[in-house]
């Protein structure tokens, strides 16, 4: 009946629409969490990060901790001051900016020789449809200097 498809494509509308534009969250190494011998590169590959998503580090505590690093840190395992570690064993970082991201692991020599390290690329919020792009607007100085200019 033609009232069954109708209710069919609100069911479809209702489960796609609060998808778009929402924040995702992703446990780094989904059930291994975040630990040694772990291939975290293929885990990144086929993910697609955003700005406003957040990503989930769950370990033990005390058996890892979580640096957020730059590129050279990355390659090198270099370790920041103790202090910038995160260490609660359920650390959560939201994606405030796109770009590069790079996080290691600080305990022992599990970033140099057990691969404990993860590199990411975030991407720019994806449009969502909520309020539309604002249009620039000319500043109020522009129309006078056109005037001018072509005298
Ligand atoms: C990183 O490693 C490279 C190659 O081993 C070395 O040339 C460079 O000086 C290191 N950088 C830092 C910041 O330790
Ligand atoms: C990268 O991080 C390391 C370790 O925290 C620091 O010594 C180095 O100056 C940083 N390099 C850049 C280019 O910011
Ligand atoms: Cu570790």
């Amino acid at each position: 009946m033609a009232s069954k498809r109708f209710v069919g494509a609100i069911a479809i509308l209702a489960f796609v629409l609060p998808v778009v534009g929402m924040a995702s969250e992703f446990t780094v190494g989904d059930d291994q969490g975040w630990t040694i011998n772990f291939d975290y590169e293929a885990w990144a590959k086929d993910k697609v990060f955003q700005v406003g998503d957040e990503l989930f580090f769950k370990y033990t505590a005390g058996r890892h901790n979580v640096f957020k690093v730059n590129g050279t840190a990355f390659t090198n395992c270099t370790m920041p001051p103790a202090n910038e570690a995160l260490t609660t064993g359920n650390d959560v970082i939201t994606m405030a900016t796109p770009g590069r991201k790079w996080y290691i692991c600080g305990v022992n020599d599990h970033c140099a020789n057990y691969g404990q390290k993860l590199a990411i690329t975030v991407l720019e919020e994806l449009a969502s449809p909520a309020p539309a792009p604002s249009i620039p607007t000319a500043p109020a100085s522009s129309s006078p200097h056109g005037i001018f200019g072509s005298g």
